[in-house]
């Protein structure tokens, strides 16, 4: 297992409506991630800067670089980014960022 954390950076005003289309997340979309090894998955918002703060605990045969083949993952990049800044290909832009400290 290994934790990986990355930043996706949400529109100004789109803050609720983000909020509410991953309440209501596809539980298909669901299934896929967990099937690509992503056992846990939070995402937190700074306000100031509508930045996304995202944490997820991978498995060891984590198959996360498949995600963008899966047609339901393709859809759901499609159908949020009017909220999110994001590639060319619907995906959002993704930074990972780097551990400083951890603690179990
Ligand atoms: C995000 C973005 C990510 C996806 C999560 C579930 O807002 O689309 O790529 O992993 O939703």
């Amino acid at each position: 297992m290994r934790r990986h954390a990355f930043v996706m950076q949400l529109k100004p005003g789109c803050e609720e409506e983000y909020k509410r289309r991953h309440d209501l997340i596809w539980p298909e979309l669901k299934d896929e991630l967990r099937k690509a090894g992503i056992s846990d998955y939070t995402i937190y918002l700074d306000r100031k800067t509508y930045r996304l703060f995202a944490v997820q605990r991978l498995a060891d045969d984590e198959r996360t670089a498949s995600l963008p083949d899966q047609p339901i993952m393709r859809r759901w990049w499609e159908y949020m980014k009017d909220l999110m800044e994001t590639n060319p290909d619907d995906s959002p832009v993704v930074e990972p960022l780097e551990e400083m400290f951890h603690m179990d």
